[in-house]
């Protein structure tokens, strides 16, 4: 397959300049490493990059044609203000404070995340406008959190493979976010989901099961219909960018400069995009309190420090960079000699062999971000010391830290022990510092961005064969046409119907779920049919039936998982009736774990009781459910009750009270039926699964095994199959 298929690469910006040059357009790619490490595999491949040009208005249609041509690139059209919401507004604004843990800098509107729905629909688009079967389909980072579940469902046997750039949060931290869930939602579209480090990762899987209860195992989740791979995979960069320009003429002049310039004197270097994650203030008040604590460096040391402009248009951008430039003439006020100055700082983007010749040259990099998703000019400045120079300071909360781990390791938030740590790596005898840098240097060299890329082709392609060859295990997705052929013919039909999770969504309380008029409607529309029989077959109390759904005409209601149930056309319940004796030694036992957990609850229902756990931390709440379980498994082992785990649920009720046996009572009613439907999404719904006939159309709601022949992804898809059997027009879409 990886041979045969094409790669589409989606990304925020395109790895293209477009430029217009006395009138003609030409294009430029651009040097970075995710260029650089796509290229190969693109060429290879024979593939296709899809995102922003960087353009402010509309391209014309021969620079469009260029970048095709030229680059192999298709450029996303995001007009100015979409773009302006999207990009600066939701993406940069919302998600690039808090996965980076700056919640106090968190900006939401509304508005702006309408604009990143939106954005991410036009890269849906664009990919499905290109998208040829059996290629393969690798999204990029925080800006295209949505897409992977778009793509899902426009293309649903699609390859998707989804990587972030930058840090996943703390669950406590993502939870702030506002429409998190949607987000990770968006992203379980993808097939193999990648991050830089195994925190990021267990980030996530603890976001999963905090806001959306989805469980997980280390490298795995199961979404709807299908398992999701999750993998710590750290960029690498493309060591011959950095290597291949140290003997070139342009670098040798650099250095030369470098040399006479900083004569006699030691220089640290730091490189960043002028960010607020980055550490900017905090690094420059420690170098002047090493200053400080450190007179025998004045005069010796420099700071070399160049910041990338990033991000102006954004007012805590603009407030960043006043901080540093005030910071900065402050400590060469206090310091400065009239022969040194002690922070040298170029506020711009330097050339690459500027670039290399200033990593070359460097005693020490000095790499202290308050969080960073990897940090490239960390792998960069050991890249350009092959012969074992050079010191590598770096922040604890980069990703590098996670492999880099002969660097001299900081906590950038401690000032004083920093101050401490570079002025240990300004004193590190020659052997130490070779020992720890070619070390470096070589995992560097090795884990590169082209074994980074192949390594996620090479998942992507595994995840994706195991789901095709293990599709079948699961049950297929239900084909509507037919379904609806078979049901237009049948001249008598029975519908059984689960109510929660299949009709309306889990809600956290059980009065929340209630139906809405839509709903109403609905069911009115398949019983006003006199073919058709049709039941609501819930876990629920038959009071809440008759509430909610008993004025609808002609429909039939089965309460407590079929423990009693009032047919169509009739308001009399049938069923045995309750014994309730029981209840009197179970419940304070439930109500010892709701003491335990405030926000946990007990349902009473005829025939049940039921502990609700869903709103309680998911580790906690499931575990203190497996302690219930097995105390009332011990507890009611002579009698007929027992208690069943069902989703963040555990009830005790009687063994007798079953779907399943509810099918065998209801099997005359449907003797006669040419089609029987039945739709349900938990464990109940599977004993009525089993009890029906071969040709009975049985529907499981969701992922995972079932005993159902077919399987539809969620309760939108139900009403939606639903509604369409309602329809007279059998052609019309819906
Ligand atoms: C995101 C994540 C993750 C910087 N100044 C100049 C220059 N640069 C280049 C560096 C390096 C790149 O910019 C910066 O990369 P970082 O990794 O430090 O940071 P982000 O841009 O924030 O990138 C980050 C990365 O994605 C990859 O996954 O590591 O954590 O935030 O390559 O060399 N290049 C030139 N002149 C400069 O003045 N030529």
């Amino acid at each position: 397959m990886a041979d045969s298929s094409r790669l589409i690469v989606v990304s925020n910006r395109l790895p293209v300049a477009l430029v217009r040059e006395g009138g003609e357009w030409t294009t430029k790619r651009s040097a970075g490493g995710l260029a650089t490490a796509m290229d190969p595999i693109l060429k290879r491949a024979g593939g296709v990059w899809i995102g922003w040009s960087g353009a402010q208005e509309e391209e014309p249609q021969e620079a469009i044609e260029l970048l095709r041509q030229e680059q192999s690139c298709i450029a996303v059209d995001l007009p100015a203000e979409l773009l302006e919401k999207f990009y600066e507004g939701y993406a940069n604004q919302a998600l690039w404070p808090l996965f980076h843990s700056f919640p106090s800098r968190l900006h939401f509107a509304s508005e702006n995340w309408e604009a990143y729905i939106e954005a991410n629909r036009r890269f849906c688009s664009a990919v499905a406008d290109e998208f040829r079967p059996g290629d393969r389909i690798w999204v990029h980072d925080y800006h295209l959190m949505l897409l992977p579940g778009m793509l899902r469902e426009r293309i649903p046997d699609a390859a998707i493979g989804f990587f972030l750039h930058i840090p996943f949060p703390g669950s406590d931290i993502f939870s702030i976010l506002p429409r998190g869930e949607e987000l990770l939602a968006g992203v379980l579209g993808a097939d193999l989901i990648a991050f830089h480090t195994h925190l990021h990762l267990q980030h996530f899987r603890m976001s999963l099961r905090r806001l959306l209860g989805i469980e997980s195992t280390v490298d795995r989740v199961e979404a709807p219909g299908r398992e999701v791979r999750l993998q710590a995979l750290p960029i690498g960069i493309a060591p011959d960018e950095f290597l291949g320009y140290q003997d070139k003429p342009e670098t040798q002049a650099e250095l030369e400069k470098l040399r006479a310039q900083y004569s006699g004197r030691k220089v640290i270097v730091a490189v960043d995009r002028l960010d607020y994650t980055k550490g900017l203030p905090d690094r420059l008040r420690t170098f002047r309190r090493l200053l400080s604590s450190h007179p025998e460096f004045i005069g010796k040391v420099v700071l070399l420090q160049i910041a990338v402009p990033s991000r102006e248009n954004i007012g805590s951008y603009q407030e960043l960079r006043s901080e540093v430039h005030e910071l900065i003439s402050e400590i060469n006020g206090e310091f400065g000699t009239p022969d040194w100055v002690p922070i040298v700082y170029i506020h711009r983007g330097i050339s690459r062999p500027e670039l290399v010749a200033v990593y070359q040259f460097a005693d020490i990099a000095w790499v202290s971000p308050l969080r960073d998703g990897m940090n490239l000019v960390a792998k960069e400045y050991v890249a350009c010391q092959p012969d074992g120079n050079g010191v590598l300071v770096l922040s604890a909360f980069a990703g590098a830290a996670a492999e880099m781990g002969e660097a001299l390791l900081i906590n950038p938030f401690d000032q004083e022990r920093t101050a401490f740590t570079v002025a240990r790596a300004l004193d590190l005898s020659e052997d130490e510092k070779r020992d720890r840098m070619l070390a470096l240097h070589e995992r560097v060299i090795r884990n590169n961005v082209f074994a980074w890329g192949d390594r996620f082709l090479m998942l992507l392609d595994e995840t994706v064969k195991i789901r095709r060859e293990h599709a079948p295990e699961r049950p297929p997705l239900l084909p509507v046409d037919e379904l609806e052929d078979a049901y237009r013919k049948a001249a008598r039909r029975l519908l059984l119907l689960d109510y929660d999770g299949t009709l309306v969504r889990l809600a956290a309380r059980p009065n929340e779920a209630t139906p809405d008029d839509n709903l109403r409607n609905l069911l009115a529309q398949l019983t006003s049919d006199p073919a058709n029989c049709v039941m609501v077959v819930s876990g629920r109390r038959a009071a809440d039936l008759e509430r909610w759904l008993g004025q609808v005409p002609h429909l039939g209601l089965a309460a407590e998982h079929g423990a009693r149930w009032r047919l169509p056309g009739s308001t009399a319940w049938q069923g045995r009736s309750a014994e309730t004796q029981w209840k009197d030694s179970v419940r304070p036992i439930l109500e010892h774990f709701v003491d335990r957990t405030p926000g946990s609850f007990i349902e009473e229902k005829e025939f049940a009781l039921v502990w609700h756990y869903r709103t309680i931390e998911a580790e906690f709440g499931d575990w203190l459910a497996t302690e219930l379980v097995a105390m009332l498994e011990g507890m009611l082992a002579e009698t007929e009750l027992r208690p069943y785990r069902g989703n963040k649920v555990v009830e005790v009720k009687p063994m007798w009270a079953n779907k399943g046996a509810l099918a065998s009572e209801l099997a005359p009613e449907y003797a006669g039926a040419g089609f029987i439907l039945a739709i349900g999404d938990d464990r109940t719904d599977e004993d009525l699964f089993a009890r029906l006939p071969e040709d009975a159309w049985s529907v499981h709601v969701g992922g995972g095994p079932s005993k159902a022949r077919y399987n539809v992804t969620d309760t939108v898809r139900v009403r939606e199959f639903l509604y369409r059997l309602t329809r007279q027009d059998r052609k019309t879409a819906i």
